[in-house]
């Protein structure tokens, strides 16, 4: 059994659209939406996609708990429904599904397979300020976690059941995107092996962004200091 796991907030403009894609592959993959209970009715349509096909489930969060929570609690949920592998990705189309496919197939030889925007032949249609900062925050967590992954803040990643179960053991620290680079740190330093496919990235359509870049950057460098100041502690 394969599950999708995607965090909602505000894309009632998408999610319709993404289910019906992701069900156009025909793989059989079951979808669990965690959503943060979206101003914008975002869980009431995923309600209602959910009663009319069996394999949408929702989880719905009282509040906004943030990313690295509903990732967590949506994680859980499936392995204790006894998934054998997991997609994550945004709802924003930025990750198209289909490359899902071959996401999946990268489970043949790797632990974790990640859609990446900064390998080669890979394609990042962000507006030129987002792109650096995308490239910046890749390089920071190479430079100070030693982390060998090219695209350590990819959503888009498809992971085998060992992988899971193990970093659901694990007390994961950071919040926001920094959550993403501390759970592929946790894998890589403990012999997963993590491998990156090219995907093309589109910048979202429909639907607005929550990352307001300056506040953003701050909140990631100080994030990715405080992952390693913490990896240094307890090394000791
Ligand atoms: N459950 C939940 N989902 C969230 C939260 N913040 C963002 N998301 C979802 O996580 C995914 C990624 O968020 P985005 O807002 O697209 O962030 P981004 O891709 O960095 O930036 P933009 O595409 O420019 O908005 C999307 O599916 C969002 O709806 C949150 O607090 N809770
Ligand atoms: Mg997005």
């Amino acid at each position: 059994m394969i599950y999708v796991v995607i965090p909602t907030y505000n894309e009632a403009g998408n999610v319709e659209r993404l289910v019906g894609e992701i069900r156009a592959l025909d793989l059989g993959l079951r979808v669990l939406i965690v959503d943060d209970s979206s101003p914008d009715g975002t869980g009431a349509i995923v309600e209602r996609l959910s009663r009319e096909m069996s394999e949408v489930e929702i989880i719905h969060n009282p509040g906004k708990v943030g990313l690295g929570k509903a990732y967590i609690e949506g994680l859980k949920y499936v392995c204790d429904k006894g998934a054998d592998a997991i997609v994550t990705m945004d709802a924003d189309f930025s990750h198209n599904p289909r490359y899902i496919p071959e996401l999946l197939d990268g489970l043949r030889k790797a632990d974790v397979v990640i859609g990446s925007r900064h390998v080669p032949g890979a394609q990042l249609n962000y507006p030129w300020f987002r792109k650096t900062v995308s490239r910046l925050a890749v390089s920071l967590a190479r430079w100070l976690m030693g982390l060998r992954v090219r695209d350590s803040t990819s959503a888009f990643r498809c992971f085998n059941k060992e992988a899971i179960q193990f970093i659901l053991e694990r007390d994961i620290f950071s919040e926001g995107y920094i959550f993403l680079v501390e759970v592929l740190y946790l894998l890589y330093l403990n012999n997963f092996k993590i491998i990156e496919i090219p995907i093309v990235f589109e910048d979202r359509v429909l639907g607005e962004s929550k990352m307001s870049a300056p506040r953003e950057i701050v909140k990631g460098v100080r994030g990715l200091l405080r992952l390693r100041m913490r990896q240094v502690d307890s090394s000791k």
